[in-house]
């Protein structure tokens, strides 16, 4: 800029999870500015030079201490906060993923960003939701793979 004023606000990208263990989903009541108090996925800010794999694996160790395995791209949807004291807006990336070792329990390993996370069946999920979430979820979105015919 270099005439003083803030830089102006830029897109950013989001990875998030959708961890799964049967029929549930891992949440998290979220402790940030935008979403405060809503139950969201883990998940955050991709940095420079990863892929969403990776991106998705570091996220779900920083705030979890799960380990994930067989991550695919689910997703992408367009989230535009202006309602916030700072207004963001977010490409944000969205991932299946299962537990590398299916006996791990999470940890909440950023209580200042998260309350603690819990596995909620997806058809009792909790609420309020994270608004994009909320929004998937009403318009039908379904994480899990196509059930193997029998
Ligand atoms: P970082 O510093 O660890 O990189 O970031 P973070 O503190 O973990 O970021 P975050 O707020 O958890 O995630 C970044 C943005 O992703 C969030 O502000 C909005 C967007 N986002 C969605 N849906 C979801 C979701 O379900 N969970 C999370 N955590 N973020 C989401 O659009
Ligand atoms: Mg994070
Ligand atoms: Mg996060």
């Amino acid at each position: 800029m270099g005439d003083g004023s803030a830089p102006l606000p830029v897109p950013r990208v989001a990875v998030v999870v959708f961890l799964l263990r049967g029929r549930a989903v891992l949440l998290g009541r979220r402790r940030r500015s935008i979403g405060d108090s809503t139950f969201a996925l883990p998940g955050g800010h991709l940095e420079f030079g990863e892929s969403f794999e990776e991106c998705a694996a570091r996220e779900v160790a920083e705030e979890t201490g799960l380990e994930i395995d067989e991550a695919q791209l689910l997703t992408v949807t367009n989230n535009v906060f202006l309602e916030e004291p700072k207004p963001s807006h977010y490409v944000t990336v969205l991932l299946r993923a299962r537990l590398a070792r299916p006996d791990q329990e999470p940890e909440t390993r950023e209580p200042e960003k998260c309350d603690g996370w819990g596995w909620y069946d997806w058809g009792n999920l909790p609420s309020p939701l994270f608004w994009p979430l909320e929004r998937m979820v009403r318009a039908g979105f379904d994480p899990f793979p196509p059930q193997a015919s029998p």
